[in-house]
């Protein structure tokens, strides 16, 4: 059932209509802004009316593609369903669908994997082309036309302000009382202009509880009533477990050495099950009022906000089980003063997760002897999902750990290489690297012994002897002892791999 009560603006009331006469609006070849951002906060109707459309103009011989440029990645009833019908030329800057990947991978979509902090800067400098639509999901509108934005902001200023026309998908699902959780930063400008954003605490308020938007740009209103794609929780398992045990333990050290205080420092974590566990470890220890600057709040954030161990969190979106959704939607009064959404130019911003000193936590494909590390492609060549923000996070912050479990398909990928096929995030960048076998503190330790510290602490048991011969043979060539490798041998597991289906020897 729709709300029409959430339409308080007049002249825009006038512009409801139904989905397929707002994707009817789209044309061929356009630019889309469209929101979302980790499945929460995406429009939900257009871009499955816009797909059925594509469907039958591509079964007339016709064919129709727009660029779809969204925060960050979506749901099926957006990506999945466009990609289904080939109506994607290109997109940015993060997904995580599979039909997406495989049409990525395949040749038959352009991707362009940009930091998420970057992608409006971007947008703003022009180079990108021209936006001709934004199409945003809200939870509702304000009689002038402001708008109270939904479950993630991720690029949607950014959007409203670049595209010359926009539509509104009203989503009376949104519980309305996020209205006053959002704080939209308007001081962004482009350098020269650039002043310093007075943002000294996660819990900081710099901005506007509502987005801005020209009710002139406004060309249809659409009223939807559906749930974010709410990916259920899986509960952590021995590996994530123990991936958790070695942080949890690490910042024990860490705070006995005096090298954190012992409510930590602001906290980012990635999505999925380890970092969920790393959550839960942490709400069951000793820690109390810690603070979180994040891009998303999971179902282990919220757990830590209830329980007090996390005081505030700071986050452009939500990423929740169905579980996770109705916890929130029932005590939302609790959580409300506890959690602020900014757009993701502020959350994953290089100066404040800098200036904050934040403690990094993000997954990884591989990693090498060194620390340098692979998080977007499998073996060298597919997509898997992006950067994300795991770049915005991993460069800037004061402790960038990065975590795996130490073997893949069941034991025939080891996750520590001699080399990574492809780098996202370099041994300059990359501070601690944690698997299930245990923790590699890199900081301070030269090449060589950063090989040593990530071959005996993190490599897999089935592993550690190949890798230790590869290293002990790359320094007796004699060739290069600053980081010592075989160049010949360097990318021999991956080739090893794509020829048996095993690393192994
Ligand atoms: O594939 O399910 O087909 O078996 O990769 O691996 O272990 O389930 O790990 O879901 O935590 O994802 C880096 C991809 C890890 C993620 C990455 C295969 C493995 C499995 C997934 P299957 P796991 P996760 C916050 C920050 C970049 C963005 C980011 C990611 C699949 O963390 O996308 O951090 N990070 N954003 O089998 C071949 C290897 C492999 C491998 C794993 N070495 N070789 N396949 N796999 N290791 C969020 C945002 O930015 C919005």
């Amino acid at each position: 059932m729709s709300d029409t009560s959430r339409i308080q603006c007049p002249a825009l009331r006038q512009r409801v209509m139904s989905a397929e006469d707002a994707a009817a609006l789209i044309p061929n070849g356009a630019t889309v802004g469209m929101s979302g951002f980790t499945g929460a906060g995406y429009p939900k109707a257009i871009p499955q009316a816009l797909a059925r459309r594509i469907e039958g103009i591509n079964q007339n011989g016709g064919r129709f593609r727009i660029n779809v440029w969204t925060g960050a990645s979506t749901a099926p009833e957006l990506d999945g369903a466009l990609a289904e019908v080939d109506g994607i030329e290109m997109r940015l800057p993060f997904q995580t669908d599979p039909i997406c990947r495989n049409r990525i991978n395949n040749g038959e979509m352009d991707y362009v994997d940009y930091h998420l902090s970057e992608v409006s800067q971007y947008a703003w400098s022009g180079f990108l082309g021209k936006m001709d639509l934004a199409i945003i999901e809200v939870a509702g509108i304000r009689e002038d036309g402001s708008l109270i934005p939904s479950s993630s902001i991720g690029n949607n200023k950014t959007w409203i302000e670049q595209a010359d026309k926009v539509i509104l998908e009203v989503n009376s699902q949104q519980n309305i009382k996020l209205e006053g959780m959002h704080d939209i930063y308007y001081g962004t400008a482009l350098p020269p202009n650039r002043k310093p954003i007075q943002l000294t605490q996660p819990a900081d308020r710099i901005g506007d509880q509502y987005l801005r938007c020209p009710i002139e740009k406004v060309i249809a209103v659409v009223e939807t009533n559906a749930a974010d794609r709410n990916t259920p929780f899986k509960e952590p398992d021995d590996v994530s477990r123990r991936i958790a045990q070695h942080i949890l333990d690490f910042f024990d050290r860490e705070i006995a050495a005096g090298r954190l205080p012992k409510d930590l420092l602001p906290i980012q974590s990635g999505v999925g099950n380890i970092p969920n566990a790393v959550l839960e470890g942490l709400d069951s220890g000793p820690y109390k009022n810690l603070t979180a600057f994040t891009e998303v709040i999971q179902d282990g954030m919220l757990k830590m906000l209830r329980s007090d161990t996390l005081a505030v969190a700071s986050s452009t979106a939500f990423s929740l089980s169905p579980a996770g959704i109705k916890e929130f939607d029932d005590n939302i009064d609790i959580y409300r003063d506890k959690i602020i959404l900014r757009q993701q130019d502020i959350s994953n911003h290089p100066e404040l997760i800098r200036r904050l000193g934040i403690i990094a936590m993000n997954g990884l494909i591989e990693a090498d002897i060194y620390g340098n590390v692979n998080s977007t492609h499998i073996m060298g060549t597919r997509m898997m999902n992006g950067i994300g923000g795991s770049g915005d996070f991993a460069r800037n912050a004061y402790l960038s750990i990065f975590v795996t479990p130490s073997v893949a398909k069941d034991g025939a990928i080891s996750s520590i290489v001699p080399m990574v096929s492809h780098v996202d995030h370099t041994e300059h960048d990359v501070k601690i690297i944690v698997t299930e076998q245990g923790l590699a503190d890199l900081r301070g330790l030269s090449p060589r012994k950063r090989a040593h510290a990530i071959i005996n602490n993190c490599a897999h048991p089935d592993y550690r002897a190949e890798l230790t011969s590869y290293f002990e043979r790359a320094c007796a060539s004699g060739r290069g002892m600053h980081t010592p490798h075989l160049l010949g041998e360097a990318l021999s597991w991956h080739q090893k791999y794509e020829e048996t289906g095993s690393m192994k020897a």
